[in-house]
C-alpha cells in the first residue's frame, strides 16, 4: 500500500524544505518506500475532512491503508520502525537513536522554535530588543552542549539514524542565522545530512511543488 502523505500547497518557507512534510519524506526517501501526496491549502486544513486526519488541522499526515497517523517525529518513528535503515538492530542502539529522535523535538527544537516565534509575531513589542538576546543565548546553550557531544563523529551514535535525520532537519532551522555557523561541527553535520541522496530527492520534490517544475528525477 502506498502511503500518502499532506504537505502544503503553498509553503510559506518558500521551498526551503522547513515544512515539517520535509522530515516525512526524507525518511521515506531513506528507506526506499514510494510515496504519494496530497497538497492542501490553509483553509483546506482546517475543514472537518481533514481534521479528521489531524485534530490539530496541520500537515503533515500519514495515511496508509487503514492507518493514519499525524505529528512528524511520529510518522518518522512508524516509518523507521517498519523499514530497515534508519533504526539499528541491537536492541541498545536502538534506544539511543530513539533517545536522539526526542532529544531533537523535545529538548533542541523548542529554543529554536521560540527564538522563531519572537521574531515573527514580537517584533513590534517594546521588550524584544530586550528579549531576543535572552532567547539566543538559549539556543546557543542547547547548541553547545550538542556540539560538545557529537565532537568530531559524523552522526550522533555510530550509524546515520532517525535521531540524526531529526536532529539535522531542527538544526537546519538556524541556517543563516549566524549562530548555527558558531559550532563549526554541527554546521559540518548538517551538511553531511543536506548531502544524503535521500535528503537531496527529498528537498527537490518539494521544492518543486512551490516552483511548479517537476523535480529532476
Ligand atoms: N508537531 C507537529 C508535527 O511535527 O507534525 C507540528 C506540525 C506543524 O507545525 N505543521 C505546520 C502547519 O500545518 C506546518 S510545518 N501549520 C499550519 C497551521 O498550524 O495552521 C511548520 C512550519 C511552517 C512554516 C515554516 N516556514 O515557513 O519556515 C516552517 C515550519
Amino acid at each position: 500500500m502506498t502511503p500518502i502523505i499532506t504537505a502544503f500547497e503553498r509553503s510559506p518557507d518558500r521551498g526551503q524544505g522547513l515544512a515539517r512534510d520535509m522530515p516525512v519524506r526524507w525518511a521515506l526517501e531513506e528507506v526506499g518506500q514510494p510515496y504519494n501526496v496530497r497538497l492542501v491549502s490553509f483553509s483546506e486544513m482546517k475543514e472537518s475532512m481533514h481534521r479528521a486526519l489531524h485534530p490539530f488541522g496541520q500537515i503533515p499526515t500519514y495515511q496508509e491503508g487503514d492507518l493514519s497517523l499525524f505529528e512528524s517525529g511520529a510518522i518518522v518513528f512508524h516509518i523507521a520502525e517498519r523499514h530497515a535503515g534508519l533504526l539499528p538492530d541491537d536492541a541498545n542502539a536502538r534506544a539511543r537513536a530513539i533517545t536522539w529522535m526526542f532529544a531533537a523535538l523535545t529538548t533542541v527544537e523548542p529554543p529554536i522554535v521560540a527564538r522563531e516565534a519572537a521574531m515573527y509575531l514580537e517584533r513590534d513589542k517594546s521588550w524584544y530588543e530586550e528579549r531576543l538576546p535572552i532567547l539566543e543565548d538559549r539556543v546557543r546553550g542547547r547548541l553547545a552542549e550538542l556540539s560538545r557531544r557529537l565532537g568530531d563523529a559524523d552522526w550522533l551514535d555510530d550509524a546515520f539514524s532517525a535521531g540524526d535525520l531529526l536532529m539535522v532537519q531542527v538544526l537546519r532551522r538556524l541556517k543563516g542565522s549566524g549562530i548555527l555557523e558558531g559550532y563549526q561541527n554541527l554546521s559540518a553535520y548538517v551538511a553531511r545530512g543536506e548531502a544524503r541522496p535521500a535528503y537531496k530527492r527529498a528537498f527537490d520534490d518539494q521544492l518543486a511543488v512551490f516552483t511548479g517544475k517537476p523535480s529532476a528525477r
